[in-house]
Order: C-alpha cells, then structure tokens, then sequence
C-alpha cells in the first residue's frame, strides 16, 4: 500500500525506534518543553499513536530556565528482555542519563547517569552485555562516535570509552546506532549538520569494537542535492525491520514552506525511507539515495490523517505541553466540557522561563483555528518559535490587538474594542502567511497578518518547530471552544 510522508508531522525531531512483541514504539526530541520525548505506537510504521512522554517528572529532567533548544536532545529508546530503555541527553546540564520501564503504558524510572560526554547517547545490548555510544568530542579536530561497555543495572563504565568511527568525511558526526545484522555490526550515524547538508552514512565490522570500514557509498541517504524539492535536512535515523521482513529508516526532515523558499517552520518530522541489504550485505536507501514523499509498503492498511484537534479530543500532557518547568497551580483543566483556564503569572513569553502557556505543534501548514477568550489580564493565542519569536493574538483590557515578535523588534496592530464577555480569535493560515482574525459583535474583523517565514528555524535559529500555544499573563483567563482544523 502507498504512503506519504512525513509519518509524523510537526516537530518531532531525531526519531529512534525499537521494537517489541509485534510493535513499533518511537521517540522524539522534546528541548525545553515539558514532559520530555514523546512516545508513539505503531502497528505497521505508517500509522503512530501517541501513548505518552517518558519523562513525565519533573524530578526525571532539568528544565528550569533553560535555553530555547536546550534540554533534552535526541534520544534513543531500545527493548532488552522484557524491558525498555529511553538514553538521552540533557545539553543544558551535559549530562547523558537513561531510563527504563517494564511497562510502555506506565511509568519509567529515574534517571541513571553514564559518565560518557557528548551527544545522542545509544544503547546496543548483545549477549548479556550493554554498550554505551554517543558522539564524542573532538580529537585531533575531529569529531566521531565514543563506546565504553557498561552496567545497564547502575550505568557504570566496564570499560574506557574508545573512538570506534570518525565517519566518512562530513562535519558533525551524529546519531550513532550499532545493530547486528548477520554477521556484521552496522554502526549507522547522520553527518554534516542538521541543515539542508544532513545525511545518514554507515560503517560496518566483524567486532563491536571495530575498525569500523565506512561504505564507500556514503552518504546512503540524503536530499542534500535534491533540488527544487520540498524536502529537505534529511538525516539522523534509525533502523526498523517491519513485520513482514523489509527494512526501513525513520529519520527526520524538513519541508520548506515553499519551493523556492528554503525556510522551514514546521520543524524537523519523521520520514520513513524504505533500505535494503543487498547479496554482501551493504546497505543502501531511499530512491537512489535520495528521500521522496511517497514509497509502497507491504501491508493491507490505510495511513490516517488527524485533522481536527479539540479541548474535547486532546489531552494534556498527551498532544498539549508546558514550557520548562510550568507551575500546575496555574492551570484547571475541564477539556472534557471544553474548558481551560490559565492563571497568567508575570512571566511573559519573551522570557527563557515557564509562562502560562499550553502549546501543540503545528503538524501542517494550512489550517484555521477557533478559540473563545475571556481574560482579566493578558490571554490569547501564539504562534511561538522561541522567545524572540512569537506572533500573539490576544485580548487585554477588553481590546484585541495583534503583536508580532521578530528578533527584538515588536509591531503591535490597532487594537480594536472588544466588550462582550468572550471574545472569539481565529488564525488562518498556509505554508508562507499567518492572518489573524477577531470576532465581535458577530463580525469577524481582519487585524493584520505576517509571513511565516520570520517564525522559520532559519530565522529563529534552534532545533524546535512552531508551537499553536494558548498563554495568560498577568491575570485569570478562560479559553473555550477550541478548535484546530487541517485543511
Ligand atoms: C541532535 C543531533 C541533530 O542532537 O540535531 O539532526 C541535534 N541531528 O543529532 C538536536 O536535535
């Protein structure tokens, strides 16, 4: 059956995937929102449900006051004997920690540290041992992939850690991934940075500890010169085999807003790219190497769509999150009765802090959204990449006005009088323009629009993609009646 991608739309960057009993299950970089890398399920690749984050502590993860696009970076999560492990780093603190559960619906452990630095920390289990690997500091001037065996009970080395690959020429060696195949190791990795030069490349050897020979083939899947095309950035994935025997990548990508437009704003999704072993066991991917939107896959089944998103329909903590470490006293939540009330403390949303604030990633670039709000502060809706870089459209004393937010310069629209008790906003928008609209009086007033290319990574800078938020400050504000409906 045909499929299209991205698989998962939005920001959700650095995909990893295991695994276990027939399922797939899939994890996400998170950065500074909270709870921390988001968990799918998946039965077939195509088709994820979100079942979670893992960590849903503060106490499992340190977020207060870090930088937009710091946090936890890309994580990886692995089954071993019954139970799942999730391996990532927090680059605010440096620290590499993972965690586990026996249960994938549940909840998992505290952290367990490895004394191992670098980034994309993995885990590679074989015959009762466990291996540790990360991208290492530089050497020489060179980056590449560090290993040290250790205690998957307490995270203790066994071993030094040792450079086991330095990739095959390109900068940034990242997101490695050992795997047994036969009778190789394959230790996959992405290199040349998470921009339009990203690409997956791969090395393989008879021992764990190498010398790992790089393919003369690398890159074995980039889009670096693709173009015109859409797609774009592809590189740090994974490798799944489905039930049916066939190989595959999920890794991330970027859709630019438009052809000729190398912006993206939707941050980095999650592309499945059919892979192949050929008679010597090389590994190659995609359409000659390159990724597309559309691929056959075995299997009699249909790719769901979520179009429509509701108070009604969502959950907190499940689609919605917080910013860094949010205060819950500052948050009731009826969504059932399609309710959310938001106490706005002082902070704003130009602060590296925890605003008020309630966010899901914008999945697709053409959508409207509805939302009644009443406010005896500040409240409204955002269209948020960092602090910088925000569009707000909100109500305060009884007017509605429009603020765009680009790198420090802030334009605020004529704000026009809004008396009744609540107020409706509506955003509408396609893959380059945000317009804002406001109804009262039962007219629906146009209060000014942007492109959507100054909320882009390109322009905002970092690894996050835009946030639909809802956000009070200074004041108790009542949100009803959400709707976010995809074109
Ligand atoms: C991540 C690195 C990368 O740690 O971007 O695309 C970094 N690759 O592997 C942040 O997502």
């Amino acid at each position: 059956m045909k499929y299209t991608n991205p698989v998962v739309k939005g920001f959700y960057p650095d995909p990893s995937v295991c695994e276990a009993n027939g399922k797939f299950y899939l994890v996400c970089s998170s950065f500074q929102y909270f709870p921390g890398v988001p968990l799918f399920e998946s039965e077939d690749l195509v088709n994820w449900r979100q079942i979670g984050h893992v960590l849903t502590r503060p106490t499992q993860v340190m977020l207060d006051n870090v930088r937009s696009s710091g946090g936890v970076f890309a994580p990886t999560i692995r089954y071993n004997d019954g139970r799942f492990y999730m391996v990532t780093n927090n680059n605010s603190t440096g620290e590499n920690f993972y965690v586990y559960t026996d249960d994938i619906y549940g909840e998992w452990s505290d952290p367990i540290k490895v004394d191992q630095g670098g980034i994309d920390p993995s885990l590679f289990f074989e015959n009762g041992k466990c291996y540790f690997i990360s991208n290492g500091d530089y050497v020489d001037g060179i980056n590449g992939i560090n290993q040290c065996e250790i205690d998957i009970a307490t995270g203790k080395k066994l071993s030094e850690s040792k450079r086991i690959w330095s990739g095959s020429g390109g900068r940034f060696i990242e997101s490695p991934h050992m795997y047994r195949i036969g009778k190789y190791y394959y230790l996959m990795a992405a290199e040349g940075g998470t921009e339009y030069g990203h690409m997956i490349t791969y090395a393989r050897s008879k021992s764990v500890w190498g010398p790992f020979v790089s393919d003369n083939n690398n890159p074995i899947l980039t889009n670096r010169n693709k173009a015109p095309h859409i797609i774009q950035g592809i590189g740090h994935g994974d490798l799944v085999c489905d039930n049916n025997g066939n190989w595959h990548i999920l890794c991330l990508g970027f859709r630019q807003i438009a052809l000729w437009q190398a912006y993206h704003t939707l941050g980095r999704e999650v592309f499945l790219i059919p892979a192949r072993f050929d008679e010597s066991g090389r590994l190659s991917a995609g359409k000659d190497g390159t990724a597309d939107f559309e691929y056959e896959i075995d299997g009699d089944f249909t790719q769901e769509q979520r179009k429509l998103y509701t108070f009604e329909n969502t959950g907190i903590g499940l689609d919605w999150c917080f910013m860094r470490k949010p205060n819950m006293d500052n948050y009731k939540f009826d969504l059932e009765n399609g309710i959310a009330e938001l106490n706005g403390s002082e902070v704003t949303l130009d602060r590296a802090a925890s605003p008020t604030f309630i966010a899901l990633r914008q999945r697709d670039f053409d959508f409207e959204l509805k939302v009644n709000v009443s406010s005896k502060g500040e409240a409204g809706v955002t269209l948020y990449a960092c602090e910088s870089e925000h569009y707000d459209l909100f109500i305060k004393d009884c007017r509605a006005a429009l603020k765009l937010n680009i790198g420090g310069i802030k334009q605020v629209t004529n704000s026009i009088p809004v008396c009744d008790e609540e107020t409706e906003l509506i955003v509408r928008t396609n893959s380059t323009r945000y317009d804002f609209y406001v109804r009262t009086d039962s007219k629906e007033i146009f209060l000014g629009g942007a492109a959507a290319k100054y909320l882009s990574t390109e322009v905002a800078e970092g690894f996050t993609g835009v946030m639909i938020g809802l956000y009070a400050v200074g004041g108790k504000s009542k949100f009803r009646d959400f709707s976010l409906e995809y074109k």
